[in-house]
């Protein structure tokens, strides 16, 4: 069966459905990045999981252009609609932003599920497209199954509570609609400052209405990823603040990787010697190692990034949002001169911090002309030994923590140590939630500018597998027009595992290689210590046992919970690393077999436990997270005193 052409009038009969999947197989994104032009699909596939509301509509729109021609818009499966959404970040992610995935679903639960991913991706400032199905237009069967009903408001639905979460939001009740309705979430999709979420809810009914469709709307189309130049003037005016400060600290966002800024930053920072911390996003804007990089920056920084920021009387953040980690909740500037330039493709971040010196632009561009501007300026040479003896102090602690070797159970620190060392530099290591992500954000020694995506923005527990999954689509696509060749490593804790690990079925049903460590520690260490510094004693941070007698979680015995074997009876191959003298010898090599294992073999999960209660070496920083006022606990009252100092040492708000 061929799919229909044109009639000749320049209209073409079909349901909203089709011209919907048509459509958006039509769309390209067109990227310039220096003398590159990137031009590539926009959707390249969709997600869905049918029910009542998509079954009919884009289902059997998707299953007639399948049979015409598999390749107009594959289709693919996840088994949580919030998942699916996952992959599409993760997917996002490591295409930078020009590429992403629609998402079909059936009303009510099925559209309900995706909030959490809508969510992640508008917090992330990555692209998603949702298509969450929607009740009858018509109302022909009102209450539908799975039908919210409001007395007070007939026109809502549960649909209604994507609008918060997308950057773009519609519903089509009549064909027209369709126009408007994706020209413009597609503008958005596909605008670097605007980018997020894009919801565009679709009734059941009208899925399935036939119209007129103008070929025109049909027609292929490019969207040019906008990447705007500075402002001379601003340029001028940050150039000047720049050449009058002494201790200049450039924060590194995910905004530099997304311009393509990393190369233009390294001769930046090569020509004025000024040093670079950089955000969990930021990770990768230059190697660990670079002389000028301090590594990560705030509550989950080094000491070294945290002792420069301390002093610096100017700080150039480049795509970034200034999450209360990378600021230390305000405290990690504490000169009280200290000025901001925000280098920033959204005005939202490019003023942040109250500061007069904003430059609203590409991060790149934006860096080519401060270069120019710049002329000869260098910092003094005794902030550059300062760095280079920062960086050392933390380099040698980074050391100590990955060289120890507890028995029988090691610290996450070692087994962070082993996973890095048996990784190549392009390969790409994925985390979200739990105490890996701080960990990883102080100690992960990055190569790649593509090698280290840890969800930080949201850090949603249960991102891990499906957002890995995305990753390494993503990272297959890369390979398959001549890219590197990336294995990517998901480090996922117990909690986060329990939550969402369903996709490792979708990656068996489609032998993906994705590489899960597992780490079993019985609940959530992070959560555990936090609440122990706050004074409340790990209050239901472990899974054990109920006590009855006391309704308390936080005492009884391990669960016997064996996760290696619930990943196997999934259809994944585990490697179970047992408790002893040799983990860390032992995982480091189930890692390098992982890595041995063909392309299309599947997903292989490594299983290690660690102990909780082994920390990773101090930020020498802090977080702001409420204690209680009052407290019949002595750890609490304790805790309230060691948080009002800290509390003292927070900037005002400034915008
Ligand atoms: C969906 C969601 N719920 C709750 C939280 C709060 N939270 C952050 S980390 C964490 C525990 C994670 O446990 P685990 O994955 O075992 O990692 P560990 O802390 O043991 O390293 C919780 C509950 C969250 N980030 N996301
Ligand atoms: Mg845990």
């Amino acid at each position: 069966m061929g799919i229909r052409t044109g009639t000749g009038t320049g209209t073409r009969r079909m349901t909203v459905a089709q011209a919907v999947v048509e459509y958006l197989s039509k769309q390209y994104t067109v990227d310039r990045i220096g003398t590159e032009d990137y031009r590539e699909r926009l959707i390249p596939g969709t997600f869905g999981i049918f029910g009542h509301g998509n079954v009919a509509g884009v289902g059997q729109a998707l299953k007639q252009y399948q049979a015409a021609d598999p390749t107009i818009m594959p289709y693919y499966q996840g088994r949580n609609e919030q998942a699916q959404a996952h992959q599409a970040v993760g997917y996002a992610r490591h295409t930078r932003r020009r590429q992403t995935f629609a998402i079909s679903t059936s009303i009510g639960p099925g559209s309900s599920n995706l909030l959490t991913g809508a969510a992640l991706a508008t917090t992330n400032r990555l692209p998603v497209l949702l298509l969450p199905s929607d009740t009858f237009a018509t109302r022909a069967a009102d209450p539908v199954l799975q039908q919210l009903e409001q007395p007070y408001a007939y026109d809502i639905t549960v649909n209604d509570a994507f609008r918060p979460l997308s950057k773009f939001f519609d519903r089509v009740t009549r064909p027209e609609q369709l126009f408007s309705a994706f020209h413009h979430g597609l503008r958005v999709l596909t605008d670097p400052a605007e980018t997020g979420a894009v919801t565009i809810s679709l009734p059941q009914d009208v899925q399935a209405e036939a119209f007129d469709v103008p070929e025109e709307f049909l027609a292929e189309r490019e969207w040019r990823i906008r990447r705007p130049d500075a402002d001379d003037e601003d340029i001028r005016r940050a150039a000047e603040a720049i050449r009058a400060a002494k201790r200049p600290l450039i924060i590194a966002g995910g905004g530099v990787l997304y311009a393509y800024a990393n190369d233009e930053l390294a001769k930046f920072v090569e020509l004025t010697g000024i040093p670079v911390g950089n955000t969990q996003a930021g990770v990768g804007v230059l190697p660990w190692d670079s002389r000028f990089s301090l590594g990560a920056i705030g509550s989950t920084g080094t000491t070294a990034a945290n002792a420069i920021a301390a002093e610096a009387d100017l700080i150039i953040g480049i795509g970034t949002r200034y999450e209360d980690f990378t600021t230390a909740s305000r405290t990690a500037f504490q000169n009280p001169d200290v000025k901001f330039i925000n280098i920033n493709v959204a005005a939202i971040d490019a003023y942040k911090h109250g500061t007069t010196l904003p430059i609203v632009a590409d991060a790149r561009k934006a860096l080519v002309k401060l270069n120019q501007a710049l002329g000869g300026y260098r910092v003094g040479g005794d902030l550059e030994q300062q760095v280079a003896a920062e960086k050392q102090r933390w380099d040698t602690t980074v050391d100590e923590a990955f060289d120890t070797r507890h028995t029988p159970l090691p610290a996450q620190n070692e087994i962070i140590g082993a996973t890095s060392r048996a990784m190549d530099a392009q390969d790409v290591v994925i985390c979200a939630a739990g105490s890996l992500p701080g960990d990883l954000h102080k100690m992960w020694r990055v190569r790649d500018p593509f090698g280290y995506h840890v969800e930080y923005a949201y850090s949603c527990m249960g991102y891990e597998i499906p957002g890995g999954l995305g990753v390494k689509r993503a990272a297959l696509a890369e390979a398959a027009v001549g890219g590197a060749q990336r294995d990517v490593v998901v480090m996922v804790g117990d909690g986060s595992y329990l939550m969402m690990h369903t996709e490792l079925v979708t990656a068996v049903a489609e032998r993906i290689k994705l590489i899960v460590v597992l780490i079993q520690n019985h609940g959530y260490a992070s959560i555990g210590s936090l609440s122990e510094m706050l004074g409340s004693q790990r209050f239901g941070t472990q899974y054990r046992a109920l006590n009855e007698e006391q309704h308390s979680f936080d005492e009884g015995d391990t669960l016997p919970v064996d996760l290696a074997l619930n990943a196997e009876s999934l259809g994944v191959k585990v490697i179970r690393i047992e408790p002893g003298e040799k983990v860390i010898a032992e995982l480091e090599q189930a890692i390098r077999d992982a890595k041995a294992a063909p392309e299309r073999s599947g997903p292989i999960l490594i299983h290690v436990e660690s102990d909780p209660l082994l920390d990773a070496p101090s930020s020498e920083s802090w977080w702001d997270v409420p204690v209680s006022q009052v407290s019949d606990l002595d750890s609490t009252q304790q805790a309230y005193q060691t948080y009002t100092d800290h509390k003292s040492r927070q900037r005002k708000l400034l915008g």
